[in-house]
């Protein structure tokens, strides 16, 4: 362990928060649960279309020119013809963590069958852990529950 600060990227990918439709709660729990619960300082916040291009270009610059340890991103994940967050995310990873996504689908699975349809993955590039949540604030609630417990020591073998 370096003994330097947590740095996490959370990055919200969805049409309508890009377009200020409606406001990023998603993010926005994120944010706080992460400075809350862990205790980890959020040096990068924002908000993407679904696009792979700008999903990939802020993962792309996150990992490889900022090197943070930790990026959320929520929304995207699902079965809608735009929902491409795993699309653009996988390419990027160098080692999957297949066992991380497996345990949010686990979890959600046991709260609403719906869990089923997120197809988030998760996984390094370089140093830097990626997790892909599901969009709504209730799923990035339970996936926080999930990952709270487990991210500190995650974090202690990658660093
Ligand atoms: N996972 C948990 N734990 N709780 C939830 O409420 N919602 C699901 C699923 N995963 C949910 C969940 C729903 S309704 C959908 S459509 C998929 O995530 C994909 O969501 P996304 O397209 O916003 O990423
Ligand atoms: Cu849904």
């Amino acid at each position: 362990s370096t003994g330097q600060p947590v740095r996490v990227g959370i990055l919200t990918i969805s049409d309508r928060a890009a377009q200020g439709i409606y406001a990023d709660e998603s993010g926005a729990l994120l944010r706080q649960q992460v400075a809350e619960r862990l205790g980890w300082t959020v040096a990068h916040y924002r908000v993407v279309p679904d696009e792979v291009e700008a999903i990939q270009q802020t993962l792309r610059a996150w990992c490889d020119e900022e090197g943070l340890d930790l990026i959320l991103t929520t929304g995207g994940t699902g079965l809608g013809p735009r929902d491409l967050t795993p699309e653009a995310t996988r390419p990027l990873l160098e080692r999957e963590a297949p066992g991380i996504a497996e345990a949010l689908r686990f979890y959600g699975l046991q709260r609403t069958p719906f869990a089923m349809l997120s197809r988030g993955v998760a996984g390094l590039r370089g140093r830097t852990l990626i997790i892909n949540l599901p969009g709504s604030p209730r799923a990035v609630q339970e996936a926080m529950e999930v990952l709270v417990p487990v991210l500190p020591h995650a974090l202690a073998l990658t660093r």
